[in-house]
Parts: structure tokens; sequence; C-alpha cells
């Protein structure tokens, strides 16, 4: 058997093609021949596959950190043995070079990683336990494709699911994304699947901030350049949008033109205050909108509304706007003074004693907020992660609008920043015959219960409720199986039924704790060791295109999922396969998609021009992306997506929403952004037994669970459990103690770092982490990942991951 990774340096090229990609299918499959029009990897490489002199080799990262980079590979006997970053043209701050971060940077430890897998194989033992054969491919996809007909003729498509993953959406070719990738695209070629709606990074938000807004869009970050003021509300840039070609980056250059000052409203001190802040304000988690409502108190008591702005744009403030059908008082104002439903002024003392934020702060903020012009506010996802996640985004956007800031240069709507791209022809994915979707979040909620699912209860769209459980499951890149999921125990009891969900078939790169859960486990191509065109994820005003090429030759039996995927297609039946492919290899696709991009843009360079680039960058010809601008300038004309074609702080139709769905007495809809606690809050019933407030922040370390497993960033970024220096020696316990965090659902064990930078009563880490338990045993995470201790209770109105929301203990062990 092929031994590739593991061979001296001085092998030449031909035995290394011989032993690896061709010569490994061939041992392993027998029969199994490369499908019409695609050429093996090794036979399709060019300058990447040379001797003993270094070639470099364009890449990119192509992980969800909301960044992307460009990567130099350098390659020496088709082995990455050093790996560089974006080196050209001159580094001006708008046409500045995409470098990578430390993780990016530590790729070649991932590609090269002794537990990559390198060949096909089947589960021996019980789901969750990891014990495998392997296999050929050809009984791989024989098996894949069986169970797949199978499950289709029993249960019908709406039982196969897609599940979420995000380990490449920065592919075209090989994207992971489920409503954009050749999964989806074969499962449309079969009849459809069932999907879903929403993304673990933005349910709450995307779902709520349309109905004020008609659409989610912020102002690019690099027009804080414009503003006065920058007030960032759970928002980790330098954390969360690392690279040079990403969000930190924009927002340092662009302070440093307007010299604004910044507020930095988070539970952490985090990175992107670090010093760069001129206020850090602790919150406790989930109570923003309380905060809001405390601030909109003064700034209407103060007469520093934009009353003309609220006239005009928006519905529902004060009476003059209040649509027909609400009820008396029904608008924002009356509720702030305390003249709505609830009778309680929404004073700065009220907000103090919710969110922890003293009284005179608040004040001074309000008076900030309402006389600095203009001001950019916004906030990140993690104030949105939670239990009233919806309730709190839309507030979010009330200071914005409530001052006048939308749709202006400097400004911003309170959502999270927009980014310009250039041209990009996506992989198409045909359309889904199937209609029925279920939110993300809610998948392992159809395993169980399926057909007992309804649309007003569970969210199910398309239909009145699900017909069938779900019984088959893809799983691509992804590790939301276990690891990103809420609740592993009890997904772990769910999945390891396999009465229940019947297949689940996992491609990857290593053995993560969702693919010990996979029946058929399919060892795939990295995104560096394929051909793929990718653009820019968020990267202010200059958008760029990355031209990636395999970097070496396919190791072992590891093989692309285009590949991968018209194997199975063949398997399904000619017309499938036919239709799947177009007839083309992968190389034609993208040929074939560029040719589309530079039709529609004709500045861009041709296709061989672009590939000796590796990277084409190219600044916003608009200058910076204003939300809403058109709207702005003439609302008639340019209306907004929503009923009315205004900002819509009353919602008329989540006022509807809220009387006819079935919720739980503490689920909270309601037509106007209001502060309603939710479950697993700072002040709900459990809080006696489990006093501690956690969530799990975006880390540095890794991007969720990629990259988790390279030593030298694990020495760099340590997992560990923030404590605030009161609530540790209350517990007795020192920095650097192991420490048990637990709740009714499970226990992580971790070190405890204890520092100022989290405030007291609550607790934070970093999310992603892999998970470690015997679960057959005690089942205690000493990986500890975040996800042993979150819920699978979805938020009220997106039913989203409510992945912030939760309420532990912690003990020294
Ligand atoms: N508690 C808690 N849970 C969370 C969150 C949180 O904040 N707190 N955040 C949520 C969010 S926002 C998100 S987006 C999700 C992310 O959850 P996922 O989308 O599951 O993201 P990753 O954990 O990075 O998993 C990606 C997987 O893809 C694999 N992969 C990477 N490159 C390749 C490749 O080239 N080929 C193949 N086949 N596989 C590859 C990686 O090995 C990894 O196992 O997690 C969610 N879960
Ligand atoms: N390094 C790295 N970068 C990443 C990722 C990663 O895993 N690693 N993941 C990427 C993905 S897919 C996504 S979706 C984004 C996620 O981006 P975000 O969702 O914005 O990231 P989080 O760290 O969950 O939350 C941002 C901040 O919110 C704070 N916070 C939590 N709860 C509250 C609250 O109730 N109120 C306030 N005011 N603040 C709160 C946290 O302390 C944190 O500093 O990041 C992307 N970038
Ligand atoms: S993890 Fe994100 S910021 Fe880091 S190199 Fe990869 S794409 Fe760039
Ligand atoms: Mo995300």
């Amino acid at each position: 058997m092929s031994t590739t990774q593991q061979q001296p340096g001085g092998i030449s090229r031909r035995t290394l093609i011989k032993s690896s990609a061709i010569g490994g299918l061939a041992l392993a499959a027998g029969s199994v021949s490369l499908p019409f029009g695609i050429r093996p990897v090794a036979a399709a490489v060019g300058d990447a596959v040379s001797g003993s002199e270094d070639s470099i080799v364009w890449g990119a990262c192509s992980v969800n950190c909301g960044s992307r980079c460009a990567l130099r590979l350098h390659v020496r006997n088709d082995e990455v043995w050093r790996v560089e970053t974006d080196n050209t043209g001159e580094d001006i701050y708008g046409n500045h070079q995409v470098r990578a971060c430390l993780r990016g940077r530590s790729i070649r430890r991932r590609m090269n990683h002794p537990e990559r897998l390198n060949y096909p194989m089947k589960r021996v033992g019980k789901r969750g336990e990891g014990k495998f054969e392997r296999i050929s491919w050809q009984e791989a996809l024989d098996t894949i494709a069986g169970q797949l007909k199978k499950t289709v003729e029993q249960y019908g498509n709406e039982s196969v699911y897609i599940n979420y993953s995000s380990g490449i959406v920065g592919g075209n070719i090989t994207r992971s994304s489920p409503y954009a990738s050749l999964v989806a695209r074969l499962m449309n070629c079969y009849g459809g699947f069932l999907s879903h709606y929403g993304t673990y990074s933005t349910a709450q938000i995307s779902c709520a901030m349309p109905y004020t807004y008609g659409s989610n869009d912020g102002n690019s970050t690099s027009d804080i350049e414009n503003s006065k003021l920058v007030v960032m509300f759970g928002n980790n840039p330098a954390e969360t949008r690392m690279s040079g070609g990403g969000i930190t980056y924009y927002l340092e250059q662009a302070r440093e033109r307007s010299n604004a000052r910044m507020i930095v409203i988070d539970p952490r001190y985090t990175d992107t205050a670090a010093g760069r802040e001129d206020e850090w304000l602790p919150i406790r988690p989930g109570t923003d909108a309380a905060l809001v409502a405390g601030l909109a108190w003064v700034l209407i008591n103060e007469d520093l509304v934009d009353q003309p702005f609220l006239d005009k744009y928006c519905v529902g403030y004060d009476e003059k706007t209040l649509p027909a059908g609400a009820p008396a008082n029904g608008h924002y104002k009356a509720w702030i003074l305390g003249q709505g439903d609830d009778g309680i002024a929404k004073t700065p003392q009220w907000a103090s004693q919710i969110t922890g934020i003293p009284v005179d702060k608040i004040i001074t903020l309000a008076r900030e907020i309402g006389s600095a012009k203009p001001a950019y506010i916004c906030q990140g996802w993690g104030p949105q992660r939670q239990a009233n996640g919806e309730q709190t985004a839309r507030a979010i956007a009330m200071l914005p609008i409530l001052t006048g800031n939308v749709g202006i240069h400097g400004g911003n709507s309170g959502a999270r920043e927009s980014t310009y791209t250039i041209t990009i022809e996506r992989m198409p994915v045909l359309e889904n015959p199937v209609k029925t979707s279920i939110s993300c979040f809610s998948w392992t909620d159809a395993i169980t219960r399926g057909p007992e699912m309804t649309a007003i209860r569970d969210g199910v769209r398309g239909k009145e409720k699900l017909d069938v459980p779900i019984k088959f499951i893809w799983n691509y890149a992804g590790n939301t199986l276990i690891n990103q999921h809420s609740d592993i125990n009890r997904t772990h009891d769910i999945l390891q039924d396999d009465s229940q969900c019947e297949t689940i078939v996992v491609i990857e790169n290593f053995m993560t704790s969702s693919a010990k859960y996979a029946d058929i486990l399919l060892p795939d191509l990295m995104t560096v060791e394929q051909e793929d065109i990718i653009p820019n994820d968020y990267a202010g005003n200059m958008g760029y295109l990355i031209f990636i090429q395999p970097a070496t030759t396919a190791k072992f039996e590891r093989r692309p999922i285009y590949w991968i995927m018209s194997e199975v297609a063949k398997r399904l039946g000619p017309d499938i396969h036919q239709r799947f492919t177009e007839g083309r290899s992968q190389r034609q696709w993208l040929e074939h998609l560029y040719a589309k991009m530079r039709a529609r843009d004709p500045e861009l360079p041709e296709f061989e021009a672009l590939r000796a680039m590796g990277i084409y960058k190219r600044r916003d010809p608009n200058g910076h992306f204003v939300a809403y601008r058109d709207f702005r300038r003439d609302p008639d004309a340019h209306p907004l997506k929503t009923p009315s074609g205004k900002i819509e702080i009353y919602s008329q139709r989540l006022a509807e929403i809220a009387a006819s769905w079935e919720l739980a007495p503490d689920d909270v809809i309601s037509p106007l952004p209001v502060y309603a606690s939710g479950f697993e809050s700072w002040d709900a019933p459990q809080r006696g037994r489990w006093p501690l407030q956690m969530f799990g922040f975006h880390y540095k370390a890794r991007t969720h669970s990629t990259y988790g497993n390279i030593d030298v960033l694990q020495a760099a970024c340590r997992q560990e459990v923030w404590l605030n220096p009161i609530d540790a020696s209350k517990r007795g316990i020192a920095n650097g103690d192991r420490v048990r965090v637990f709740n009714e659902r499970g226990e992580v064990r971790v070190a405890a770092k204890v520092t100022p930078r989290i405030m007291p009563g609550v607790t934070a880490m970093g999310q992603g982490a892999w998970h470690q338990a015997d679960m057959s045993g005690d089942r205690i995470d000493t990986g500890a990942c975040m996800n042993t201790l979150t819920t699978h209770r979805p938020s009220p109105l997106a039913k989203g991951n409510p992945q912030h929301s939760n309420l532990v203990e912690i003990e020294k062990i």
C-alpha cells in the first residue's frame, strides 16, 4: 500500500503519482475507473509536482472564519514544507496584502497531519465508538448509493437531510454549505432533500432584522473613516475576522483616519478592545435589549432622537406612525416611557439592575450616542446566539434608528458589516424538488419526532408539518453532527440508535467527533489539494479572487468531492450521472463558470492569467458600502423590503406570528423590539442551582473545531474557562487550577483562567474544542467542548441555536 507521506525525500514524481492517486485506487477499488472527464488529480497538476527544488503554489485557507486568506505553499518532493502568505503589491491599505493568520500559516500541519483520513471506511462498532474497518471505494460508493435508493423508496426524499456544515465556505466547486454544495446538487438530481433555513452563525439576527429593515445589511467597516463614534455590541473582529483581508484590519485603519471613539459592550474584555478601546462596558449576557431601552429613555427625555427621521422613514415609533391594527399605546415610545402594556418606564435605573451597567454610564453613553454624528453602531453575532437573540438583534438596531444614523456614510444600521465582492459564479446546485425545510438547528428533533413537527410550533416551512423523520444524513465537511451542535450527550443518544436515523455518511479529513458517528466515512482531499477559484469573504471595500492550485498529488486514497459525488451519481443511474456532471470535469466546470464571470465582468483577467497571478484584487468602485443608502435618499423610489416599505419598529407581521404560533410561556415574540429575558438567562429560576451564565466565544485557536488538532495552536492559545476573581475566590479556584464545569446536561474539565477580563457572574470559554469523553462510561468531556453544556431547546422565532445561553456551576477538582 502506498505510504507516500512517510517517504523520504528524493523520490521521483512518477513514483509518487503511481503509488498514491492512481495506484491506490486501482489496488483498493479494483474495477472502479475514473469517470468521464475527470482526470486523476495528480495528472492535472502542473507546476506543483516537482523534484527536490521548491515550487510555490497558490492556495487559500477556505475555512469558515469570515476572512479568506491567500497562501503560498512551498512544495518540495510533493510535500508542502513551508507556508507563506500573500506577498504581492505594495501593501497599501485598500490594495493591501491578504495575509493569513496563525491558523492559515499552520495549514501544512493539517495537510500533513499523521491522523488524516486516508481510506474509505465502514463502521464496525456502535455509532460514536469510533470503530471502523477499511473498505474499498467500490464498496463504500455501492453502499451509499444502495442505502440512498432504499431510503428514498421507503420514506421519500423528505427523509434525506444534508446537515449544516461550514468546513469549506471558501470553496466554489468544493463549497460545503448545504444549500450550495455538490451534495445538494446530487440530491437535487435525485428528487431532492429536506433542506434547512438559517445558519448556526446568524439564525436569530437573519430571521429578526428583516422584520425591521427587510434585510440584514450593514455599512462596510471601511466606512468608519467617516464616523465620529464606534459602538460595538458583542463584536470581536480581532478574533473573528483576523486576517489582512478581514475586518479587524479595516477597523484599525479606518479608525486611524477618523479618530473615532470606540465603545465595546461585551461581558468580556475582548482582543478587539485590548487597549484600543476608549471604553469597555461589561454587560450581562442576553440583556443588551434592556440597555438599549435605558438608552432610549434618555434619548427621548433629553430630546436627542431624530424626530424627522422617525416620522419620515419609520413605522411605529410613536402614535403618528403606529399601524392601524396595532393596540393603542402599542408604539415604541409608549413602551419606553412606561405607557405601554407593562406600565414600566425603562429608566436607566431599570436598565442598570438588569444589565449590571451603572446608571451614570448609561446616561453618559446615551448622550454620546445622541450627539456624535455620524455614529457607527453595530453588533457581532454573540448577542443574537441566545435564547432571546431575535429581540436583542432588533433592539440594538433601535439606536441608529432613533438617532437617524441609518443609510448615511459613517453611520450603520446596527447590523454587522457588509462587504464588497467581485463577481462570482457559483457551482449551480439546481432546484430542490422538495419544498419543505426545517431550521438548521432542529434536525435532532426531526430524527426523534419528525412527523410531530409543525409549522406553528416547530417552524417547519413549506408545509403544515413534516411527514417523515430524517432517515439519511449527508455530512460533508462539517462537525455539527456532534461537536458543533448543542447538547452532545443527548445528540449521542439520538444518533447511536441506528433504528432512528438509519444511514449517516461523513466526508472528512479527520476522525472528528462527528466522523465517529458515520456508517460510511470517506476521506476527502483538502481544498488546497485541488483546483478552484474563490472570492473573498468579509473584506471591507477590497474584493479579491484567489485561484487555488493543487499543492500536491492526492495521497493514499483521498478523493475530491466532485469525483465522489459523480461516482455516487453514476450508481443512481446514467441519467442522474449526466445531469450531475453535464459531461464536465472539475477543470471544465471551473473554466465554464469563469467564462460566465468574465462575460458579466470583462475586466477580470483571463483564466490562465488569473492562474498565474494567484490573487486578483479590486477596490469597491463605489467607495464604501452604505446599507439602505438609496432608501435614505429617496424612500418612495427605493422602499425597503418590509410590508410598509419603511423601517418597521412595530412589525404587524410579528404581531400576527406572536398571536398564532404555539409558544412556551417563556418564549417571547413581540411586534416591538422589547427586552424579554428568555430561558437560561440571568434571572431564570434555575440560577439558584446553576449560578453562572456561560457562553462560548469564537476563539483564535481554531475556526470552530477546524485546526483544533494542531499542536502549536493548542500550545499558543490554550483551552481554558474564563472566571472573574470574585467568582474564583468564592470557589477557592486559582488561576490555572483544573475545574469541572457542569450543569444537568453534562460536564467538562478544563483549566481555569482567572481574570478581570470577564465580569462577575459570567463565565466563558472558546467554543469548538474537540469533544473527548468515554461515552459508554462517565461522559466527562476532557476536551472541554462547549456543547457538552448547551441545550437543544430552540429560540422562539428563528428556532435557532441559543448556544450562548447557558447556566452552569464550576468547582475546583
Ligand atoms: N456552543 C457553540 N456551538 C457552536 C457555536 C458557538 O458559538 N457556540 N458556533 C456555531 C457556528 S456560528 C457555526 S458556523 C458552527 C460551525 O460548525 P461546523 O460547520 O461544523 O464547523 P467546523 O467545526 O469547523 O467543522 C468543519 C469540519 O470540516 C472539516 N473540513 C475542513 N476542510 C475540509 C475539507 O477540505 N474537506 C472535508 N471533507 N472536510 C473538511 C473539518 O475537519 C471539520 O471537521 O458551529 C456552531 N456551534
Ligand atoms: N478565530 C475564529 N474566527 C471566527 C470563528 C472561529 O471559530 N474562530 N468563527 C466564524 C464564524 S462561523 C462566525 S458565525 C463568527 C462568529 O462571530 P460572533 O458570533 O460575533 O462571535 P462570538 O465570539 O460568538 O461573539 C462575539 C462577542 O460577543 C460577546 N457576547 C456574547 N454574548 C453576548 C451578549 O449577550 N451581549 C454582548 N454585548 N456581547 C456578548 C462575546 O464575548 C464575544 O466577544 O466568527 C467567525 N470567525
Ligand atoms: S483562519 Fe481565517 S483569517 Fe486565518 S488564515 Fe484562514 S481564512 Fe485567514
Ligand atoms: Mo458561524
